[in-house]
């Protein structure tokens, strides 16, 4: 039998059932012991009459609990006005400690305002216990969900690409090196490769979400060594704009049934509102955006920040965005190739076919049309002093390959604008230079 949620108890009244849960209080009065038991879906209240005779056997274990132990409690369900949680209690035959938790918890998880977010991360199983920290996964869950159903609908398909690699791909610095037998490996960094075989494999649409693996030693709070990437791929677009439709068309479905299940609970645990998109998202290309922000903030972009922004430029973009569009969002395009990845289609000046996304001034997502001509490619990748290793996947372009083009969405870079939190807590176990544990 399915266990009964402690939101539906109202189906319950007057039988008997079986609950389980967390103790999340109990109060032993001179007549009275009141447990408060929790699950996932609410809370429940059950009362011990101590006079009665037949209750001493539930007298002794209640008096022995403690709190976020675990019960399973056989009892009758009465509806009761008197009592304040919901108007119902469970009035207890059989009480049976599932897991009882030790006095002291390390970090009081109902008031965490003082703890360390190191200190939490060390009892993240406690730390999640906290509403506001259980609902962001319960939220990240269904928006991902969501962001899948929209390609479900559109006839993508998911696959599983491996995470253990040969050659160092993308960009050597990147990547963590393993032992494998006698030599050494490499972690993914992102499904790229695999992605695109995937086109010359004639799979046309497709989509991966799974973990990626960064060497970056970055302390921000937007950077993770190990993070979840929702990759795209799709064949046979005209350019890169199709890649940017269909991101907008994902994130505006995703965020439009996240506002309408949790919307007011972000607001109260969050104090965000969550905005649906109108579509188009502004698109503007990196030199336009640059000549705005010198006219409207003052603001000179030099150096590196010609390549590609810089996390004050983000902000700024996102000013103009917000300024100019009134929007949460902007595509920035034209980016120089100088300083990207060697697979991305570029135009006749030179700049790429493709473009980041930028949320609330975090770049959430990286696209592109790419180079399926193997020539063109080819060239491209030795520019950037890429041979031997990357032969393989040059291979996958020789005997016909789709025009194609799609994008690398990070999850926790989503979660973590999306309710305005640091990336330690937007990930439910968070892995950074520093931290393997738990
Ligand atoms: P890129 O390297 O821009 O592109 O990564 C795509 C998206 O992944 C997220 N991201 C990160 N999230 C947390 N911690 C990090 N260290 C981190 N680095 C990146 C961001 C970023 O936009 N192959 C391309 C994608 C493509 O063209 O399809 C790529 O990996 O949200």
């Amino acid at each position: 039998m399915e266990k009964i949620k402690f939101s539906e108890l109202e189906n319950y009244f007057d039988k008997e059932i079986e609950v389980s849960g967390f103790i999340e209080n109990i109060r032993v009065l001179q007549y009275v012991i009141f447990i408060v038991l929790k699950d996932k879906y609410g809370k429940l209240q059950v009362t011990i009459e101590k006079e009665d005779e037949n209750n001493s056997k539930l007298v002794e274990i209640a008096s022995n609990l403690t709190l976020d132990s675990t019960v399973k409690i056989k009892g009758i369900l009465k509806q009761n006005p008197k009592v304040k949680l919901n108007g119902m209690e469970l009035i207890p035959s059989c009480i049976e400690v599932t897991s009882k938790s030790l006095e002291e918890l390390p970090i009081n998880y109902k008031d965490l305002a003082n703890t360390l977010i190191d200190t939490r991360l060390d009892n993240r199983m406690l730390d999640l216990r906290n509403e506001r920290n259980n609902y962001i996964f319960r939220i990240q869950s269904d928006l991902i969900r969501n962001l899948r159903d929209t390609l479900y609908n559109k006839d993508f398909m998911e696959i599983h690409t491996p995470k253990l690699i040969g050659a160092a791909s993308e960009s050597g610095s990147e990547v963590f090196e393993v032992k494998y037998f006698e030599r050494l490996a490499y972690l993914a960094q992102s499904p790229q490769f695999y992605k695109q075989m995937a086109m010359a494999s004639g799979f046309e649409k497709i989509f991966e979400v799974g973990p990626v693996f960064r060497a970056e030693n970055s302390n921000t709070n937007r950077h993770a060594t190990e993070f979840t990437s929702f990759d795209v791929e799709f064949s046979y677009i005209n350019s890169f704009s199709d890649v940017m439709d269909l991101e907008e068309e994902m994130i505006t479905n995703g965020l439009a049934f996240i506002k309408e299940k949790y919307g007011d609970k972000i607001k109260e645990l969050f104090n965000v509102d969550v905005v649906v998109p109108t579509r188009p998202f502004p698109r503007v290309k990196l030199n336009d955006l640059y000549k705005e922000l010198e006219s409207l903030y003052g603001y000179k972009a030099e150096g590196e920040d010609l390549y590609d922004l810089s996390s004050e430029g983000e902000k700024l973009a996102a000013r103009y965005a917000m300024d100019k569009y009134n929007s949460e969002f902007i595509f920035i395009t034209g980016y120089p190739a100088e300083k990207r990845a060697f697979y991305h289609m570029r135009d006749d000046d030179g700049l790429l076919n493709g473009y980041d996304l930028i949320w609330k001034g975090t770049e959430i997502t990286t696209g592109a049309q790419r180079e399926h001509r193997y020539e063109v490619l080819k060239r491209q990748a030795e520019e950037k002093g890429l041979k031997e290793d990357i032969k393989f996947y040059l291979d996958f372009f020789k005997y016909g390959c789709p025009p194609h083009g799609g994008f690398g969405l990070g999850v926790d870079r989503l979660t973590l604008v999306l309710l305005e939190i640091p990336v330690k807590e937007a990930m439910f176990i968070f892995r950074g230079p520093n931290r393997l544990n738990p």
